[in-house]
């Protein structure tokens, strides 16, 4: 199905990408208020997390990485669930148990959120390869930073997948930042999709910010991998809106480069699209709204895991 065949399908995109900013901004506000720990916001990256999701089929899978509500929620994960795991309540994804930080969610087929940074590309390496022994098809998305592109687990972990042929999405979302440090300062050039065919991988870079580029980006990659068995590469350049994690002040952040950016909010952008008027987009604006604070009493009222939970699930 091509989901972004028709304005409904990129009105359902918005939505999904309007729920995840709800979520974010939410997540930020409570942290900021003491009720809630620190997290790695997605804000700005919406479209890159709703496209390549999107495009994927129902028994593929996903390994994200410390930045990973969007690709949850953009899976259709319950922000009820997100929240209740990250106060550590019993109804969370993972009992309470992983944070924000180490989410997997077999219902959703997400395998894994991975804080060590570049442990998701390692990790996806052997997903591929239980995929492809399977034999049943399924592709791996992998998302992972232009950060974790700097370190050797990208280049073992491409150079593998690509002499095995293993079906694997590798989605980096170069989004300009690595913790405090901008990209600029510790890679040659400014696209990581180039270092992705010198491992002999298929790649292209598409505008981020752009959730119809990125869907049908996605889709072909994916179909790629599908007909081929091996894998492929898709960077999706895009902008870290908010600090490396709540709270940050983005003291080191340059205005104007951030202002650019933010002139180019994928939200804004699919609003123009689609021709939205100012009172639709906020009647939706307010719909995700609602949405996100109903999933946030839900989690506060949750219980806290019993006692005798404390050693289940967890390696002792
Ligand atoms: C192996 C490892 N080194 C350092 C860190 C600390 N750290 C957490 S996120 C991050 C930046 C990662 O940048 P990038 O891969 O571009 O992802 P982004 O945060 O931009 O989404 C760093 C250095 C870590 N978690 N793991
Ligand atoms: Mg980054």
């Amino acid at each position: 199905m091509d989901k972004a065949n028709g304005r409904g399908d990129l009105r359902a995109m918005l939505e999904r990408m309007l729920l995840i900013r709800a979520y974010e901004e939410k997540a930020a506000a409570m942290q900021a208020a003491g009720q809630a720990a620190g997290t790695c916001t997605s804000v700005g990256q919406e479209a890159s997390a709703v496209g390549v999701v999107s495009a994927l089929g129902e028994d593929d899978l996903i390994l994200t990485n410390h930045r990973s509500a969007g690709h949850l929620l953009a899976r259709g994960a319950d922000p009820a669930r997100i929240f209740a795991e990250v106060l550590g309540k019993a109804t969370g994804y993972c009992k309470g148990k992983s944070g924000s930080l180490h989410i997997s969610a077999k219902e959703l087929g997400v395998v894994l959120t991975s804080t060590i940074v570049g442990a998701e590309l390692s990790l996806a390496s052997g997903v591929g390869l239980a995929l492809s022994m399977r034999e049943r098809g399924g592709v791996a998305a992998c998302f992972f930073g232009d950060g974790a592109a700097c370190e050797g687990a990208f280049h073992e972990s491409l150079n593998l997948a690509s002499v095995w042929k293993l079906p694997i999405l590798y989605v980096c979302e170069n989004n300009q930042w690595q913790a405090f440090v901008h990209r600029r300062e510790t890679m040659p050039m400014d696209h990581i999709s180039h270092w992705a065919v010198s491992h002999g991988l298929a790649a292209a870079t598409v505008d981020g910010n752009d959730v119809e580029a990125v869907y049908r980006a996605a889709q072909a990659g994916i179909a790629q991998i599908r007909a081929s068995g091996k894998p492929y590469f898709l960077e999706t350049y895009t902008y870290r809106q908010r600090g490396h994690y709540e709270p940050d002040d983005q003291s080191y952040v340059d205005k104007q480069e951030l202002a650019t950016w933010r002139a180019r909010d994928p939200i804004d952008l699919l609003q123009q699209k689609l021709g939205l008027s100012v009172t639709e987009i906020q009647a939706a604006r307010g719909r995700a709204a609602v949405l996100i604070e109903t999933a946030w009493s839900e989690a506060v009222a949750a219980p806290y895991p019993a006692l005798s939970e404390l050693t289940n699930d967890v390696y002792a």
